[in-house]
């Protein structure tokens, strides 16, 4: 009786260390799959995010929509320089319009009004999609965040600001990459922090820049065209127009001189927006 009784209860102990056995396999396996599916989750949610924040520039794009947007690890501002260098001079022409935020054009030398409406009909220019984006360096401050994307997201209130601590900006610039060769007819620019009129004060905005695509360069005279923010909740832009249009899978930009509006401004050359188009 004891031998068979032993018998069954290592029976019983072998059938149950067997369904625990399974009961484990198929929980790992449960969890390898939910770890699957979440994985899956994140690159479905990144997708979403990239497309969200990417959104306003894709509707005007005529570029694939289905381009991955990557960020350039570190642009050298050497390696920029040395770029331009090389460039030759763009000897096209090249027009400067200036415009508040709702669309007036202003006069060179006028402070933006509501007297002047812009004839947009004109021209309209269809935001060219970039790809990948970087900067030569990127003001690091806890809590807020001057990433070169700030320059795309069409809000006036974000902006890149350059990250080098010894220098008001000049030879910081950032790089624009394109899923391919584009035709670029100008660029649209929104310079200096324009968060707010004090904010703006508080900052350096670039009065010269240089531009670079497909291996010509043009030094952006922006002075005649930069403002004092009239106020809170403002903005203003300066498009720039060439002609005849630069092909080009990648635009440079480097920061040549400053200027500021404020008596005490911070070290920070800052940019809005930054937008290449095509016609
Ligand atoms: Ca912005
Ligand atoms: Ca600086």
């Amino acid at each position: 009786m004891q031998v068979r009784s032993d018998f069954w209860k290592r029976c019983l102990v072998l059938l149950l260390a067997g369904i625990f056995c399974i009961a484990m396999l198929a929980g790992c396996s449960n969890g390898e799959n939910s770890e699957a599916a979440d994985s899956g989750a994140e690159v479905e949610s990144s997708a979403e995010s990239t497309d969200n924040a990417e959104g306003s520039e894709a509707d005007d794009s005529s570029e694939s929509e289905d381009a991955e947007v990557v960020a350039i690890e570190s642009i050298d501002s050497d390696e920029l320089q040395s770029i331009i260098d090389k460039a030759q001079p763009y000897e096209g022409e090249v027009q400067m319009s200036v415009h508040s935020v709702s669309g007036e054009e202003v006069p060179e030398g006028e402070e933006p009004d509501n007297n002047v409406v812009i004839n947009k009909n004109s021209y309209a220019p269809n935001y060219l999609r970039v790809s990948a984006a970087g900067a030569s360096s990127t003001l690091q401050a806890s809590g807020y965040n001057y990433s070169v994307w700030n320059m795309l997201d069409w809000d006036p209130t974000t902006c890149w600001a350059e990250g080098n601590s010894s220098s008001e900006g000049i030879g910081e610039g950032f790089t624009y990459r394109f899923s391919g060769q584009t035709r670029i007819d100008g660029f649209e620019i929104f310079p200096g922090y324009q968060k707010s009129q004090s904010v703006y004060r508080k900052n350096l905005l670039p009065s010269e820049l240089y531009i670079e695509a497909g291996g010509y360069k043009y030094l952006v005279d922006l002075e005649p065209g930069i403002q004092d923010l009239p106020g809170d909740g403002y903005a203003y832009y300066a498009d720039f127009v060439f002609t005849p249009p630069i092909y080009a899978d990648t635009m440079n930009v480097v920061i040549t001189g400053v200027g500021t509006y404020g008596s005490n401004p911070d070290y920070d050359c800052c940019i809005s927006e930054f937008h290449p188009f095509r016609f």
